[in-house]
């Protein structure tokens, strides 16, 4: 049977969103059984959406697809073509103009995107004098080299540790904590339920589909998010997606999505939906603890064994502390759109059946973030179910293939981060004057704004370094952080920034030195298959040359470092070449699973392009603290599950107090504050086709969801009669903050009052002016940048109001994706 590539391929563009959850329409195996008929080579390859095999013909890549054991790739794989080949590379190390001609009083002000083309030893030398500079000028407090992000996988050549380990060669520097993701539920779970919850192995699918007879799926898109993850994803966790659906049919198992618009897993599933107010779950979840209590529905017993301080919460649920206003159904119907009645039918279904929790993480990145993980911890603690198959909650079950069999086996290591023992920085000077060394990773935009301002942060006081050195590499701040806008006017206070992608993104635009690093298919590497799972071990052979001028990050810190001096580039690279590299990283991974998995040579290895570990085995999360608490305690403060907590009492806090509680936002549609002027809530969920702002660079794959070449904001039919806006028109979407122009998808997926434009669209603003309108439609041009409270400081991109109207005039043509504006000296 031959089949036709193309028509493969413009097949799994055209598949419906559900329908991507298919079996594989084609495998590797098939297409290499037709190799003969077909010119060129196969490699295996791997990224965040999945392994895949390309075929290479004349040194390029001539076609893709998905690898033989991922029975459920991801339409994602249809952007990896255009990861490599598109007119947004960055080719040659760039300088921008102003910057390079800089005298007294320079130009400061960045985004007109004119950059001088220089050589390699040009950027490089540049790149050394300037980090030379701000050390012996600031000191360690001056640099930013901290922020990470989701640059590529490959164990080898993960672009921020080759970034951070040269840095570290040369002096200290200021470093993050946290991330964008779930910086909130990072920081509160462990008071509550003893570890960050969110990056933990969470019950098996397997157990929860032979054991939950109800799955709340809260603030959660599983079907949309899994297709992405932290190492190299199986995909397997759709087998179980495909298994509920079919449950769900039959009526084995209820699923209800709590969820102001209709997800694709709602739609996926054909499960129930609880429409809820945006920002409102802690009111929803409050009425739902009253009723539980008012009705004696709660497990007493539990709440005796496993947890500490549940009266003074419910003391508060019941009016008598702090606001004094009782927690009723309602009170809460006004804020969260629930009628009363139906909150209670909510409390009794869940308390009548066994119940599984499932949080996603956008809920926590909004102001107060905290509380509602809080309190999902309190109500699953009511509900008595923790630590069984089937009940308690998770706040992962979406993430990375969690929930699948683990095999246990050990993953290859990487590049060090951190100096070798002995090695010394070039400026061996750790005082950083009284200024933290490590700030909230969402707050670096106010540092620079605003040195020497002192923030609460977890108990601690951080003095806001002052920033003048800013240098990225594998991530794209310019699309991550919130308010556009306001990052312009910080970025004043920056005298050099440092960029090292492939891509011409905003942060480059942004930049003063810009150094092109090739893909993750221009290079070899190894990747651990399936991230918590640990499915086997992944090849990931050099597709093709690196294009243009662009070099491996590996390469470039390589150069960097050779300018440190006394062959700090040797010390650098451990004196391997990268496939010796490669080949050392799968030979300590031989060595750790010696005894327990059996794994071929190296060259076995690298001609197959994987190894894979068997079966794994099932998890219930919780399991041992249930059996018994005394000798299995939780990782908090009192071993127990803490409804109240002393230690975040004690901190004295305003927005995060010794229990979960209600905090009204800055900015909430649906009658909230700022909604009179701007009624629309903004949720800039993560993309369903690409990573952030990865791939949006990819032209085949933008093609399939653009609306005249901009990025989609999904509309409610009536919003949009309202604005005599019609499906495929232009929109210009705006608050106080900033505006941004989008074509319009109307839906009745979208509830009246809320928008949605996907985050990582890529920002490309008509000039570098504040307030210039964003021509492709990025949200963070008009996202809110304040932290989650002074508990975890995170990101809080979900509190933002706007309105919108049609598109006036002719608007700008899109300007994100065709690089810099290359001009001579
Ligand atoms: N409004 C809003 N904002 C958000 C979010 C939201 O939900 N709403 N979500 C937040 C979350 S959870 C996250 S995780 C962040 C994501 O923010 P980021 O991690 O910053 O996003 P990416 O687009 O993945 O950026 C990765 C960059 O690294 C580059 N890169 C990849 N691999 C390599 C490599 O090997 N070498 C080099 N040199 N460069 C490489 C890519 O080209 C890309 O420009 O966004 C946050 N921002
Ligand atoms: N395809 C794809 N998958 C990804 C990523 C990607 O870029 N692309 N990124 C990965 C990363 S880094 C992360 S952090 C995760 C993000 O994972 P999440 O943060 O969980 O994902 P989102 O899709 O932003 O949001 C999930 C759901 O929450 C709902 N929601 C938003 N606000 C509220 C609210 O106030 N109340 C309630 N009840 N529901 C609300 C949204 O409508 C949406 O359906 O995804 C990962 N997976
Ligand atoms: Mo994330």
């Amino acid at each position: 049977m031959t089949i036709n590539r193309r028509t493969f391929l413009k097949g799994m563009l055209s598949v419906s969103a559900t329908a991507v959850i298919g079996p594989t329409l084609l495998v590797a195996t098939d297409a290499q059984a037709n190799s003969e008929l077909l010119e060129g080579t196969w490699r295996t390859s791997g990224s965040h959406w999945g392994a895949f095999r390309a075929r290479i013909v004349g040194g390029e890549v001539a076609e893709v697809v998905a690898f033989n054991h991922d029975k459920h790739p991801t339409e994602m794989l249809e952007g990896v073509k255009g990861l490599i080949y598109n007119p947004s590379r960055v080719r040659y190390p760039m300088v921008r103009l102003d910057w390079l001609k800089r005298t007294e009083g320079w130009n400061t002000t960045r985004g007109d995107n004119r950059f001088v083309r220089v050589t390699w030893d040009q950027a490089l030398d540049l790149f050394y004098s300037e980090l030379e500079r701000v050390q012996k000028t600031y000191g360690p407090a001056g640099v930013l080299a901290g922020q990470t992000g989701w640059r590529q996988t490959g164990q080898f050549h993960s672009c921020t540790t080759h970034m951070q380990r040269a840095m570290a060669m040369h002096g200290f520097f200021v470093k993050k904590i946290g991330d964008y993701s779930t910086g909130a539920g990072q920081t509160i779970m462990p008071y509550v339920l003893g570890s960050t919850e969110v990056y933990a192995q969470q019950t098996s699918w397997q157990l929860v589909l032979d054991n939950a007879k109800q799955i709340v799926i809260w603030a959660n898109d599983p079907v949309k998010n899994a297709q992405v993850g932290w190492q190299c994803p199986t995909h397997d966790v759709y087998g179980y997606f495909d298994q509920l659906k079919d449950k769900v049919e039959k009526g084995d198992i209820k699923v209800i999505s709590v969820d102001p618009v209709v997800s694709k897993t709602q739609k996926f599933l054909g499960c129930e939906h609880q429409y809820i107010n945006p920002q409102t779950d802690v009111p929803f979840m409050l009425a739902l603890a009253h009723t539980l209590y008012t009705e004696d529905l709660y497990d007493k017993e539990f709440i005796k064994v496993y947890c500490l301080g549940f009266e003074p919460f419910i003391d508060y649920v019941m009016g008598k502390t702090k606001d004094k206003v009782e927690k009723t159904p309602e009170w809460a119907a006004k804020i969260c759109g629930v009628e009363p009645d139906r909150i209670r039918e909510f409390a009794r279904m869940l308390a009548s059946e066994r119940t599984q929790l499932m949080f996603g993480w956008c809920v926590q990145r909004q102001q107060h973030g905290e509380q509602p993980y809080w309190m999902g911890a309190v109500l699953a603690s009511m509900l008595g179910g923790i630590g069984l198959p089937g009940s308690g909650v998770s706040y992962a079950h979406h993430y990375s293939g969690i929930g699948e069999p683990a095999t246990g086996a050990a993953g290859p290591g990487g590049f060090p981060r951190n100096l070798d023992p002995g090695m010394v920085p070039k400026h061996n000077n750790s005082d950083f004057k009284g200024y933290s060394s490590t700030i909230p990773v969402a707050r670096w935009i106010e540092a620079i704004e605003n040195p020497g301002k002192v923030i609460n942060h977890n108990g601690n006081k951080v003095k806001l370094p002052p920033i003048k050195m800013v240098i990225v590499s594998g991530n794209n701040p310019w699309h991550h952080h919130q308010d556009h806008n306001r990052m312009k006017k910080a970025y004043h206070n920056i005298e050099t920034a440092v960029t090292i992608d492939f891509a011409w993104t905003a942060t480059c635009r942004f930049s003063d030195i810009v150094l092109p690093a090739c893909t993750q298919f221009e290079r070899n590497d190894i990747d651990l298959y399936g991230a918590y799972s640990a499915t086997g071990v992944l090849a990931m052979h050099k597709l093709v040359d690196p294009l243009y001028q662009s070099r491996t990050d590996f390469e470039i810190f390589k150069g960097l470092t050779a300018r440190f001096g006394l062959n700090k580039d040797k010390e650098y690279a451990q004196e391997m070449n990268e496939m010796q590299w490669v080949e050392k990283l799968y030979n300590e991974c031989v060595t750790a699973n010696k005894g327990n998995f059996e794994m071929p040579d190296f060259e076995t290895f690298w001609k197959e392009g994987y190894v894979g570990f068997g079966k794994g085995s099932t998890f219930v999360r919780h399991a041992l603290f249930r059996e018994d608490p005394e000798l299995n305690p939780l990782g908090t403060p009192s071993g127990f599950i803490e409804i109240t907590s002393r230690k975040i009492g004690g901190f004295g806090y305003e927005y995060c107090q010794e229990h979960p509680m209600w905090f009204e936002k800055a900015e909430r549609s649906h009658g909230g504050p700022g909604s009179e002027k701007f009624p629309m809530w903004l949720q800039s969920c993560h993309p369903d086709k690409r990573l952030h702002s990865q791939m949006c660079e990819s032209p085949a794959l933008r093609e399939t969801y653009t609306v005249q070449g901009r990025e989609p904001a999904y509309i409610n039919p009536e919003d949009a009669k309202a604005r005599g806006v019609k499906d495929g028109d232009l929109i210009r979407v705006f608050n106080d903050r900033g505006q941004l122009i989008a074509g319009a998808v109307v839906s009745d997926d979208y509830p009246p009052g809320v928008i949605r434009i996907q985050e990582g669209a890529w920002y490309g603003p008509t000039g570098s002016e504040i307030g210039a309108i964003d021509t492709y439609g990025d949200p963070n041009t008009v996202t809110l940048d304040v932290g989650t409270s002074e508990l975890a400081q995170a990101c809080s991109a979900y509190t933002c109001v706007v309105d919108y109207e049609k598109f006036k005039g002719e608007a700008p043509a899109v300007n994100a994706f065709s690089g810099p504006e290359i001009v001579t000296l």
